[in-house]
């Protein structure tokens, strides 16, 4: 399925010396989940026209060889850039790499000053390295495994516990992660949303709160999450169909 978000190539005439690849949207490989709203906000921030190719992960469609060939880890997000750099067109996997690549692109939440940069950076690589693979395992143990392993459960609940408390002392005195609305937070944003949507008590991280329901009220937010794709609400994760598929990976 390909669903046209937007287009800013509306009257689709084109320009002598335009190449054919101009006007032609961003695909963005997609599933709703944390990783894969981190690249549709940050496409809406930036007002870059893209269409959303929904990749079944509940199904395999990580593993055609025509996503392989764009994303080699078998994961959702990525992004095919008709008119990268040279004016030719780039694929990018790995969130982290595409907010940074879209950030250099349109000069936009990615500073070029250097300290600034870094402090993006800093916060970026943190949740890339942290708030995300932690807060996975956490929903993994809690929610998906087979049975209840209390060590298991707590490792994981623990650390995404003090990762909270990491982030609620930073936004004790900065507004945003870096100082100034950046990729960092919207790498973060969708972590705290599936926290928040599950009943987990934000009350303890109450900068943490604040900052999320700043985010949240962001146009560009609202319309990254209001992307709906049907057969992910559809996903039970009980089916062990759907299980076969996404736990258990190992060596192909
Ligand atoms: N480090 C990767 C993680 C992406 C990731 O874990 N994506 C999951 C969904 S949130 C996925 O595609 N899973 C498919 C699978 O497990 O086979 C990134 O940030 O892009």
């Amino acid at each position: 399925m390909t669903r046209a978000v937007r287009s800013s190539n509306r009257t689709g005439r084109k320009k002598r010396g335009q190449s054919s690849n101009a006007g032609k949207p961003i695909e963005l490989y997609y599933w709703p989940t944390p990783n894969g709203w981190k690249v549709s906000i940050m496409l809406e921030e930036c007002a870059l026209p893209y269409v959303v190719r929904p990749v079944d992960i509940s199904k395999g469609e990580q593993f055609t060889p025509q996503f392989l060939a764009i994303s080699p880890n078998n994961r959702m997000p990525a992004i095919v850039d008709p008119r990268g750099p040279g004016g030719r067109p780039i694929s990018v996997f790995e969130s982290g790499a595409i907010l940074q690549y879209l950030g250099r692109k349109t000069g936009k939440f990615y500073p070029t000053d250097e300290r600034a940069r870094v402090a993006v950076d800093e916060w970026l690589f943190w949740q890339m390295s942290g708030l995300g693979p932690m807060s996975g395992q956490a929903v993994h143990f809690r929610r998906y495994a087979p049975r209840q392993i209390a060590y298991a459960i707590a490792r994981y609940t623990d650390e995404v516990n003090r990762l909270y408390g990491v982030m609620n002392a930073r936004l004790a005195n900065h507004e945003f992660l870096a100082g100034r609305y950046s990729i960092a937070d919207m790498a973060c944003v969708g972590w705290v949303r599936l926290a928040e949507r599950r009943g987990e008590d934000l009350a303890q991280f109450p900068h943490v709160r604040r900052w999320f329901e700043t985010l949240r009220d962001r146009d560009a937010v609202k319309r990254a999450f209001a992307i709906r794709i049907p057969a992910a609400s559809a996903v039970d994760m009980r089916d062990p169909k759907v299980r076969a598929v996404l736990f258990g990976q190992r060596a192909r």
